[in-house]
């Protein structure tokens, strides 16, 4: 069972623009800590706080190791993440913790620089390539109310439209 409760779609919260963070308080490092706990736990790789049920721009993301690229996994916890540039592109087949069994290929920016403050309200910069800038636009994404299958070309969509319905039925 994952620390936090993950809000499933089509639950309006995951539709709303979240709000920024104005201070990095005990209370905000303690959210980042059992989000972080709950992305472990579902597992995933990234969750954002709406999906929590809490509508404040705050996310974590962990790719993991990797053995084939030798990558070794690293928390990050971001506070009011920007994406100040954005290049190439890039398909991935995605999928979402709050809409499970589902996945997508979506195409996104291949390469971000995000501005962000960190879990003890440092600015940081990070710029990213591959899985991690997938990870941190879906993720920005959520703080924006856009989910995956919003990205998605409107054929796809509408395909979509009748799987996700089903899922959502069977869940009932
Ligand atoms: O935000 C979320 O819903 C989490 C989501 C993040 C994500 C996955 C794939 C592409 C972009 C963003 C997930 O983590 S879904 C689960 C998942 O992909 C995964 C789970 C365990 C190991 C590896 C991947
Ligand atoms: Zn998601």
């Amino acid at each position: 069972m994952p620390k936090l409760p993950i809000i499933l779609y089509p639950d309006p919260i995951l539709k709303k623009v979240a709000a920024p963070v104005e201070e990095v308080t005990p209370e905000i490092r303690k959210l980042l800590r059992d989000m972080a706990e709950t992305m472990y736990e579902a597992p995933g790789i990234g969750l954002a706080a709406p999906q929590v049920g809490r509508s404040i721009r705050a996310i974590v993301i962990d790719l993991g190791d990797d053995e084939e690229s030798g990558r070794k996994g690293e928390l990050f916890q971001l506070i009011n993440p920007e994406i100040v540039e954005a290049s190439g592109e890039i398909d991935y087949e995605e999928g979402c913790l709050s809409i499970p069994d589902l996945r997508e290929t979506v195409r996104r920016n291949a390469h971000v620089i995000v501005e962000a403050l960190d879990h003890e309200g440092r600015e940081i910069e990070i710029e990213a390539e591959g899985l991690l800038a997938i990870c941190l636009q879906h993720e920005i994404d959520h703080l924006n109310g856009v989910l995956f299958i919003d990205r998605l070309t409107p054929i796809r969509r509408e395909l979509m439209k009748k799987k996700l319905q089903r899922l959502v039925t069977e869940r009932e």
